[in-house]
């Protein structure tokens, strides 16, 4: 039965290669004259370039791996020498930052997906298998593959019906930041999309110590609700790799190595993402390695969506710098306009309004005088002074839907009435890690949305998390 079903699969795959080598005839126009032009250069179809393959267990000389904080990289298994990936994409439940649980589609369990790392020259199998209650299709975001390999619905190949599978199979031929993605809209704004790292067959110049992933994503999610509306036009998540600081794992580097940070955006804004203490350069875009002398400095790089930018730098300024969208709404938590009165502690239950009635929200319209304050368009005046507004799980009353058993609640929750938000809230706790390790008390209270930390440690630190990390795995390796 299983070996039935491979060969199915297998065979599935061909044929859909044959039918991708048909070649299109193109009419002429009776009555014109069609002058013969010069051949064309010989040049390579694209794919065809022979690239010596690395063993298919190691990366090639002076190549690092990719580490992506907070998602798992995409495993593999060797199929005479075709790399296989098993990609189920589906519901998956995560947390943004502790508390926040969200419902939304990834693969293999994880938002984003898991990080798929390959070498430039290699044959891939994707096995898609379809767990989402819709039809989907998969989208290879820059890779030049055959036609029928790039997963555009209806125009390459006939959607993947729920619990169906479809088999993408191509060798790749290019090397840099890539990424898979759905290819139907509505599906890209529930989270799904995952890195496509291509390592090059050798470092490129000058290598890198340390080599960074990271998505961003952004979710419009309605307090007490736990599903993205992928319909909306106003987000109030924004997260790094699935996670909003200060739930962002930071990256760990040694001071003096050489850092290399692959940003990919996926989503409905653009992102300028700054680093604090360094200047880097902008050395790959989502088609490839930028020539040495195109590069230019800077510290802010707009990553528009669908773009990818690798940036590298030398991490010679000790300290915990922040690194994060320079987008003022992009850098806090549950925006306030979404919040309002529905998160007050003495709100009699949940109203769930209409859309129609201020964005599914409150009573009344949205931008009616009612609602002004609740929507913070009053600060401090018109306020309602009495009111507990808090973004967060609440520090007093009943928080019944979304707050984790166990958790924690940050101390100073709703202590500034009628603010929009909690613009200062520490929760060094609930987000400890051995990452967080030696960070200034209060940290966390600064790091929201699309935030995370650059550690430049001095050695000493560095091997003391370290340690602290292999500890951390050893006990779950125990459990
Ligand atoms: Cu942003």
């Amino acid at each position: 039965m299983h070996s039935s079903r491979r060969s199915f699969l297998r065979g599935l795959a061909s044929v859909a290669g044959a039918a991708g080598a048909a070649t299109a005839v193109s009419a002429q126009h009776e009555g014109h004259t069609v002058t013969p032009q010069a051949p064309a250069p010989a040049a390579p179809a694209r794919g065809t370039q022979p690239v010596p393959p690395l063993p298919p267990d190691r990366l090639g000389p002076g190549v690092v791996p990719v580490v992506s904080p907070d998602v798992p990289d995409m495993p593999w298994t060797l199929d005479d020498g075709v790399k296989v990936f098993n990609i189920a994409v589906e519901h998956v439940r995560t947390e943004f930052i502790p508390g926040r649980i969200v419902d939304a589609w990834g693969f293999n369990g994880s938002i984003p997906g898991p990080t798929i790392q390959v070498n430039e020259g290699d044959r891939v199998r994707m096995i898609v298998e379809n767990r989402l209650p819709e039809p989907y299709s998969m989208h290879w975001h820059g890779l030049e593959v055959p036609n029928h390999m790039d997963g555009m619905p209806g125009i390459s190949q006939d959607l993947i019906p729920s619990g169906g599978k479809f088999v993408y199979e191509f060798t790749l031929h290019q090397n840099g930041t890539f990424f898979y993605h759905s290819h139907m809209a509505m599906q890209e704004m529930m989270g799904t999309i995952g890195l496509f790292i291509i390592h090059p067959r050798r470092a490129y110049t000058p290598a890198v110590d340390r080599d960074f992933g990271i998505i961003m994503q952004g979710w419009a999610i309605l307090p007490n609700n736990t599903i993205p509306n992928s319909m909306a036009m106003e987000f109030n998540w924004l997260t790094f790799n699935g996670k909003a600081g200060p739930a962002t794992t930071p990256m760990i580097v040694r001071r003096g190595e050489r850092v290399r940070i692959r940003l990919v955006n996926l989503g409905m804004d653009h992102h300028p993402i700054h680093l604090h203490g360094h200047q880097f350069y902008v050395t790959g875009t989502e088609g490839g390695r930028i020539r040495t002398t195109a590069v230019e400095p800077a510290n802010t790089v707009l990553v528009g969506v669908a773009q990818a930018r690798d940036i590298e730098f030398v991490a010679d300024n000790p300290g915990d710098w922040h690194f994060h969208c320079h987008l003022p709404h992009h850098m806090m938590n549950q925006m306030a306009s979404m919040v309002g009165p529905l998160m007050m502690s003495h709100a009699a239950g949940m109203r769930a309004g209409t859309m129609e009635a201020g964005m599914g929200i409150i009573g009344g319209a949205a931008l009616g005088d009612a609602a002004r304050p609740a929507f913070g368009r009053e600060l401090a005046v018109g306020a309602a002074p009495e009111r507990a507004v808090a973004n967060m799980p609440l520090g007093t009353g009943q928080q019944p839907t979304l707050l984790a058993p166990g958790r924690a609640e940050p101390p100073n929750a709703g202590m500034y009435p009628g603010y929009p938000q909690d613009m200062f809230m520490v929760m060094d706790e609930a987000v400890a890690k051995p990452e967080t390790f030696g960070l200034r008390p209060g940290w966390s209270g600064g790091t929201m949305g699309m935030m995370t930390l650059l550690r430049v440690l001095e050695p000493d630190l560095f091997d003391t998390i370290q340690e602290l990390k292999a500890q951390q795995a050893a006990r779950a390796g125990a459990r």
